[in-house]
């Protein structure tokens, strides 16, 4: 029990994820009102984003700008217009997360962990499952 409960820690907020309809100008706004820049951009295909890291502490901003109308960030978008999207805990172990939260009958929206930004493994936790919050978990690099 003690192991279990080791593993499934959630050991930091990696990161808050927002969904805009414009990257470049999203970033712009960030950088004009914040002075902060992003450490990186990416295309994530499997998951239908383009995505910009901005580092806050020991956590990302993660802005979010759907590569097209039927991606469920784009039909986030088109029914809520921009806003807070999900929110991401880092794990150890993506794997014993799930097992942990199989076992105890959460709405997983992800069995089997995916590949997220950055080659991250990660899995969805539905928003229905808890405070209507999306959930993401994100496995900590073993490197
Ligand atoms: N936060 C809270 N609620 C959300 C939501 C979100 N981000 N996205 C959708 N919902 C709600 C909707 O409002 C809707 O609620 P009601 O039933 O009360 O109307 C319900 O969930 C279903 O929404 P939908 O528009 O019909 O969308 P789908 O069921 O097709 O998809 C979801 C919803 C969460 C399963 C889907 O968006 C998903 O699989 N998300 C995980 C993957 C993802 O978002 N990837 C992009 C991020 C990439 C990254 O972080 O790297
Ligand atoms: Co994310």
């Amino acid at each position: 029990m003690a192991n279990t409960l080791c593993v499934v820690k959630l050991l930091n907020l990696d990161h808050v994820a927002i969904a805009v309809e414009d990257l470049d100008e999203a970033v712009a706004g960030y950088r004009r009102r914040y002075r902060v820049e992003p450490v990186y951009r990416e295309t994530v295909a499997s998951q239908g984003v383009e995505e910009a890291m901005i580092p806050v502490g020991g956590s990302f901003i993660q802005l979010l700008q759907p590569l097209g109308p039927e991606t469920p960030v784009g039909k986030f978008v088109s029914k809520n217009g921009e806003g807070l999207h999900h929110v991401a805990y880092a794990v150890l172990s993506i794997e014993a997360a799930l097992e942990h939260l199989r076992s105890s009958g959460a709405r997983l929206i992800d069995t089997e962990p995916r590949v997220g930004g950055r080659g991250t493994r990660i899995a969805f936790v539905h928003p229905a499952d808890l405070g209507g919050t999306l959930i993401e978990l994100v496995e900590l690099n073993r490197d």
